[in-house]
């Protein structure tokens, strides 16, 4: 009989170290939005990248949906603590996106269809850390998970994923979006677990 071992405990096991300090692992999908749920037609769905010295790229949903997709499994860390493991998404790589871009910009500030903000580092975007994902468990992404597409950036905690994603505005100088202006991490890496601010 083992006298000690780990999982009778009737605790989350850290799963090889997939669970960052703080966190506990759920099979549930939580909805966290911070107001109603936008519904945009993908008629009049567009994507913006703007540059500091204002230009802009737009892609129409064709035009996104028309881009290189890739298919990728992530696991989710939310500052409420909890994460989900193996989560099977669909998108178009910001790589793709912000390809050949002329920008001095350090900073990113992405703004979403209802008026949500957050800010992280351009090079957060990049190096294959970041998505416009449209598809979810093989499937539509669903609007209360930020359907028609919504920016995923797995390596920070998931208030930095905007739903419903409009635009992408590129900065010199930082600049705190939603979460981060109401005491949130500026940054927001779950294996420092930086949740709020001064962490
Ligand atoms: N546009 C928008 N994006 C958002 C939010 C929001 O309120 N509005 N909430 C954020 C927070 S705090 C979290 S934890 C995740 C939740 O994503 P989910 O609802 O798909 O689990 O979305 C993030 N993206
Ligand atoms: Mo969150």
């Amino acid at each position: 009989m083992a006298i000690i071992s780990r999982g009778f405990h009737g605790r989350p096991r850290p799963s090889d170290g997939r669970l960052p300090p703080g966190q506990y692992e759920t099979r549930d999908f939580p909805v966290l939005s911070a107001g109603p749920t936008p519904r945009i037609d993908t008629d009049r769905w567009e994507l913006t990248v703007t540059t500091e010295t204002g230009d802009v790229r737009r892609w129409t949903w064709a035009e996104l949906r028309a881009l290189p997709a890739e298919r990728l499994t992530v696991d989710l860390h939310c500052v409420t603590k909890w994460s989900k493991f193996d989560t099977h998404w669909e998108g178009v790589s910001l790589d793709t996106l912000l390809a050949d871009l002329e920008t001095a910009a350090d900073y990113a500030l992405v703004h979403s269809y209802g008026g949500y903000t957050t800010n992280l580092p351009l090079a957060d975007l990049l190096d294959g850390r970041a998505w416009i994902a449209y598809g979810y468990g093989g499937r539509e992404l669903h609007p209360e998970h930020g359907g028609p597409a919504r920016l995923l950036v797995p390596h920070l905690y998931l208030w930095k994923s905007a739903k419903w994603v409009h635009g992408i505005q590129l900065l010199l100088q930082d600049e705190p979006g939603f979460w981060e202006s109401a005491g949130y991490h500026d940054y927001g890496d779950p294996w420092r677990e930086q949740r709020y601010q001064g962490d």
